[in-house]
């Protein structure tokens, strides 16, 4: 279900999310039209993901419910897992610079992939299509 090349079209408080991390408003504005893309690739357990962005291109490999390093595209440091219940991933990540918790899942809904975010109480969405 996950498998594919995703683009996102749309964010839903996405602005208010990046300012709660602490992402200063040019870089909130950059971040809000990145042009993200994702592509995902799921064997099994394993998981490698190749990101695109207006900011940088990167691979992961992670393995579900195996700790794993993460950096954002403004260096912030996470560290933490995916972990799959039923259809939805469910990332647990911390912040490595102040220990406080980013939840995040990844659901498909029809053709869409809708990504959830939280953090300190601000929930967040980026929405994408299939390329
Ligand atoms: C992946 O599966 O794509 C790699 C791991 C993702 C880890 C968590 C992503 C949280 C992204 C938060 C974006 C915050 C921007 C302020």
């Amino acid at each position: 279900t996950f498998n594919g090349t995703w683009k996102v079209i749309r964010n839903e408080n996405y602005e208010k999310f990046m300012e709660e991390m602490g992402i200063n408003m040019v870089k909130r504005k950059l971040a809000a039209h990145d042009n993200l893309k994702i592509t995902i690739e799921q064997n099994g357990d394993t998981f490698h993901v190749k990101e695109g962005s207006n900011f940088r291109t990167l691979e992961i490999d992670f393995t579900m419910g195996v700790n794993f390093d993460y950096s954002l595209a403004d260096g912030t440091e996470l560290s933490g897992t995916w972990t799959l219940e039923g259809d939805v991933l469910k990332g647990n990540f911390k912040r490595k610079d102040n220990g406080k918790q980013l939840l995040t899942t990844r659901i498909v809904q029809g053709d869409e992939l809708i990504q959830s975010y939280n953090y300190e109480g601000v929930d967040a969405k980026r929405i994408f299509k299939r390329c």
